[in-house]
């Protein structure tokens, strides 16, 4: 048997829509318990209520934890504005505020001592919080795995710019890390055809087939990268990447390069970067995940 992986999901979830797709694949994967989500970037009250309507209509109830509002790197927040607008009255889905992001990943990495997971999605503000707020929580952390950067070009990647402050901090902390970066993510695409067969399944596949169509809709598209879901993948099903050897990663911070990301190859270093996917089969487990989640775990449905 697999061993059952303890995850907090770290997530801005509500603008791209690619951080809900890796909510539904967490929920359908049996070898993750998610123990708990935060969330980051902008309204982070309205993402995590909307993580919880998630959640619910796959018939779980998840804790959730608003974060940082404001990247550290005080750049402003991009906020579409589409966030949450199919999901009515999502005041009402419970969200818990007693304790703040950075200190319930702190518990959570206590408690799980060595083998908590973080799966980092969105800006890097929460994690950098908790790192310089609690000097035990990086060692504590059993492994973080970042969405972020990009490794075979110039551009900088949304996560590592919008706070590279953060990304900084998070880097230079010798936490054990993986990182997903645009070189590989974008390696897949979320078609037409994989879609329509989350959009079938149950209450929370037809919310996310909505939530897609506005995605492309407001790009005008006709597909998207899933990154944060093949993030996922990367903690339950390692064998379908290839990764580099152990190294460090340097951020570049201020200026025009702001969040730039270079990996250079280290023994004593910490942190491995993704450098291939096997496209077809990474596709194929995404979506049975997705599915899953909205199959199986709803009441009332096959
Ligand atoms: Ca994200």
């Amino acid at each position: 048997l697999n061993a059952i992986h303890h995850v907090v999901l770290d997530t801005d979830i509500g603008s791209d829509v690619d951080d809900a797709l890796a909510l539904a694949l967490i929920l359908g994967l049996p070898s993750i318990e998610l123990v708990g989500v935060t969330t980051v970037y902008g309204d982070t009250t309205l993402r995590a209520r909307l993580a919880q309507r998630y959640a619910g209509l796959a018939g779980v109830k998840l804790t959730v934890i608003p974060g940082l509002e404001r990247p550290l790197s005080g750049k402003e927040v991009w906020w579409p504005g589409h966030e949450g607008t199919l999901h009515p009255n999502l005041e009402a889905e419970p969200i818990e505020t007693r304790v703040s992001a950075a200190g319930f990943l702190q518990n959570m990495a206590t408690k799980y001592a060595g083998e908590l997971n973080v799966i980092a999605i969105g800006p890097l503000t929460n994690i950098a919080e908790a790192i310089q707020d609690d000097p035990a929580f990086a060692h504590n952390v059993g492994q973080l795995w970042i969405m972020g950067g990009a490794f075979d070009r110039a551009e900088t990647e949304h996560n590592f710019r919008s706070d590279d402050i953060a990304a900084r901090i998070v880097f230079d902390s010798g936490m054990k890390i993986t990182v997903l970066p645009l070189d590989v993510t974008e390696k897949l695409r979320v078609t037409h055809e994989q879609v329509t067969s989350i959009g079938a399944a149950g209450p929370l596949g037809k919310a996310l087939l909505a939530d897609i169509e506005q995605w492309w809709n407001y790009w005008g598209i006709e597909w998207n990268v899933p990154h944060d879901p093949l993030t996922v993948l990367a903690l339950v099903q390692p064998d379908l990447f290839t990764f580099s050897l152990s190294g460090v990663v340097r951020i570049a911070t201020g200026g025009e390069n702001a969040g730039a990301s270079e990996f250079i190859e280290d023994s004593v270093g910490t942190v491995r970067i993704a450098t291939d996917v096997d496209p077809s089969r990474a596709t194929e487990s995404m979506l049975e995940g997705i599915t899953h989640s909205g199959l199986s775990t709803h009441a009332g449905l096959p």
